[in-house]
């Protein structure tokens, strides 16, 4: 059963959501290809339209603007069919989301990837610590309803291609619920 604010819509909002590394652009982009669902990359978006209070040297990144991002994004979510890519998922409104799919990796594969990007220091240990104590699905859970709520491993290619399928096929059931 839909809630009322699903109701309103015709394709579902799904968040994708993990520790920075665990493959949420990749993943999202392949399930936009897939469903043809509008894939939004918080962090593109914030940088593009400045939504943000300036830059944080130490973390070095922009320092979200959560309201401007909400206020941003309210008609478009209203609508549906937004595959929405953050590492993060406590500030958005609950009735935005239709499920929410917490990324998974194990830590030295996460570490691995991390280094590749450039992370160093306090920046990777963060985000190693943050996969380790599973920050981002117990903020997922705390955020949103649990039966919405999956956790899927992403270690391989493999794993991305049957989160993609997974994905894909709950959308079209979701379409087709009445
Ligand atoms: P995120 O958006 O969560 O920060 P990403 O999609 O940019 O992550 O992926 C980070 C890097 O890891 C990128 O080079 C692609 C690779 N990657 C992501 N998920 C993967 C997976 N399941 N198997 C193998 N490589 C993956």
């Amino acid at each position: 059963v839909k809630s009322e604010a699903a109701a309103m819509r015709s394709k579902p909002n799904i968040l994708i959501t993990g520790t920075p590394g665990t493959g949420k652009t990749t993943t999202s982009s392949a399930l936009a290809e897939a469903t043809h669902l509008r894939h939004i990359n918080i962090g593109d978006l914030v940088k593009d339209k400045k939504l943000h209070d300036g830059w944080d040297e130490e973390l070095q990144c922009f320092i979200i603007n959560e309201d401007l991002v909400c206020d941003e994004l309210e008609d478009i979510m209203e609508e549906g069919g937004n595959i929405v890519d953050y590492h993060g998922c406590d500030f958005f409104p609950e009735r935005w989301f239709d499920r929410v799919v917490v990324l998974q990796t194990e830590n030295s594969v996460l570490y691995d990837r991390l280094v590749q990007r450039g992370y160093a220091g306090a920046k990777l240990r963060n985000n190693i610590e943050c996969e380790i104590f599973q920050e981002l699905l117990e903020e997922a859970k705390e955020s949103y309803k649990e039966e919405i709520v999956v956790a899927m491993k992403s270690n391989t290619v493999e794993d991305m291609n049957k989160n993609v399928t997974v994905i894909t096929q709950w959308v079209s059931s979701w379409v087709s619920a009445t």
